[in-house]
């Protein structure tokens, strides 16, 4: 029984080991993949983008890039079917979730706190993820991430926070009383064409402290969400899989100029979103998402729910903001 460091760190055996070791993973993520496509939810004929890396992950156009079409299959799956899917693989997008007349009026309102610069605010200059500004006083400094604390900026982002559609889900997930966190995400994400940054592979869970590592994130789709406007990209079945604190950086991101963590990041895929659309995702999985190569502001809402009995830890910035229990 050979111990999981044994296969990155040199030694009698690591070369050997470090190839099984890889070839196992790929194998596992190919047959996983063709999976997908069997089941009609991915586009077979888009293959993994093997340079997809932090560097790299805009520009889509000269790469082969794949991006996931969700097949009409997906939106006659019952409710049990999509948890099962966000379970097995870690997301699972839900067409057409919000209707349109709700979606149009949330999207509006986003458009206009974003031109009212209404506070509270997260700035890309704040993050400084590849793209964004160097600091707030430079060109574009002022570029928006996130309108925070979406829960109470209008009633309709809360109406749909707490929507019998989405407490649904999430009791169908948590097998308990879902409750909203307003901790975490409860944002309006807006990415811009100029100054707006790329994300790289990340867990969500990095800075979270709950008793268990098992939460899940509504993404709402309020206009279209594809490769070219900075969509998000996901490692299937990534949230099972548990990493040494090395595969990421210090940030904690994850590296993507090591082998083992390219072979993985090489099966991701990128749900094409539709206004409305929702894709549920773990707070395991690993994902990022690219830059905004259009000429309109991208706006999702996004939201994040725990299980009753998956407390937040005290004292920690996930308890710092009373939470709702979708009851
Ligand atoms: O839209 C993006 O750039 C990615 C957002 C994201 O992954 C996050 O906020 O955790």
């Amino acid at each position: 029984m050979y111990k999981i460091q044994e296969l990155y760190y040199p030694g009698k055996y690591a070369f050997s080991l470090h190839f099984y070791g890889r070839l196992l993973i790929y194998i596992r993520q190919r047959f996983a993949a063709r999976a997908f496509a069997r089941r009609g939810i991915y586009n077979p004929r888009i293959r993994p983008n093997s340079g997809y890396s932090v560097a790299g992950m805009n520009r889509f156009e000269s790469r082969r890039t794949r991006e996931l079409k969700m097949s009409d299959q997906n939106s006659l799956k019952s409710k049990k079917e999509q948890g099962q899917e966000l379970h097995e693989t870690g997301f699972v997008v839900v067409k057409g979730l919000v209707p349109k007349e709700r979606r149009d009026a949330m999207r509006e309102i986003a458009r206009q706190q974003l031109a009212e610069a209404a506070a509270p605010m997260e700035f890309e200059a704040d993050l400084k993820y590849p793209g964004a500004p160097d600091s707030k006083d430079a060109p574009g400094g002022h570029t928006v991430r996130r309108l925070l604390d979406a829960y109470v900026r209008h009633s309709l982002f809360a109406e749909f926070a707490t929507s019998p559609e989405v407490r649904g889900w999430m009791e169908l997930y948590f097998g308990e009383t879902p409750y909203l966190s307003r901790a975490h995400h409860n944002c309006t994400m807006t990415k811009h064409p100029a100054y707006g940054s790329l994300t790289g592979w990340h867990r969500d869970v990095r800075y979270w402290a709950f008793e268990r590592d098992d939460l899940v994130s509504a993404w709402l789709a309020l206009g279209n969400e594809t490769v070219d406007n900075g969509a998000l990209w996901f490692v299937p079945t990534s949230h099972k899989l548990s990493f040494m604190s090395d595969r990421f950086d210090e940030a904690k991101f994850f590296r993507s100029d090591l082998p083992e963590n390219a072979a993985l990041i090489h099966t991701a895929v990128s749900p094409a979103l539709e206004p409305g659309d929702v894709v549920f995702f773990h707070c395991n999985t690993l994902h990022s998402a690219g830059k905004n190569l259009t000429d309109q502001v991208k706006f999702s809402l996004v939201f994040t729910y725990r299980g009753a009995s998956n407390a937040p830890l005290p004292g920690t910035r996930s308890a710092s903001k009373p939470e709702v229990p979708l009851v």
